[in-house]
């Protein structure tokens, strides 16, 4: 029973999950985005270095970090510029509980959209192990299983952006 609670936290805490990197080829690295108020947005680069990227690598489970990327080395991001300036100790435990301009404030532009690579790589098709006539790749930013009929191309299973979660399609 406490083991099941304990799950169920979990899967919340990952279901929760407010930070994703994106256009980096794997989960655990490329542009990082941050969940606020219902919506995606890029940090900037200015004071981005090897502290604040090693808390997104260890809130995504992602190991050490390897490299702090700005200029938007993974590309620029569009919308909401939400975090500036960010100044992390390195012993937070997520982003959010950084020091940095209040959310949505900045000076930036996306072409200093920061990034991240973590020394973890996780290969989504080696984790979903899909199943013969299925192919295992990206589409619309979830990793999975795919089966194509003549028309469609039909989503099996797998992971969420955050590449935290796994799913399958009932
Ligand atoms: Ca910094
Ligand atoms: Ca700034």
């Amino acid at each position: 029973m406490r083991f099941l609670i304990l799950l169920c936290v979990l899967l919340l805490l990952l279901i929760n999950a407010d930070i994703r990197l994106v256009n980096g080829g794997s989960v655990c690295s490329g542009r990082v985005e941050v969940h606020h108020n219902g919506v995606w947005g890029t940090v900037c680069d200015d004071l981005w270095d090897l502290s604040d990227a090693g808390v997104v690598c260890q809130e995504l489970g992602c190991g050490a970090v390897i490299e702090a990327k700005s200029n938007a080395y993974f590309g620029q991001g569009s919308g909401q510029i939400w975090l500036d300036d960010v100044a992390c100790r390195g012993n937070e435990t997520t982003l959010k509980n950084c020091l940095s301009t209040p959310r949505g404030a900045h000076n930036c532009g996306h072409n200093e959209d920061a990034g991240v690579i973590c020394q973890t790589t996780r290969d989504p098709c080696l984790e979903l192990n899909c199943t013969q006539g299925e192919w295992c790749g990206e589409k619309d930013d979830v990793y999975g299983c795919f089966c194509n009929d003549n028309k469609n191309t039909h989503l099996i299973s797998g992971f969420d952006t955050f590449g935290l979660s796994q799913f399958d399609q009932p």
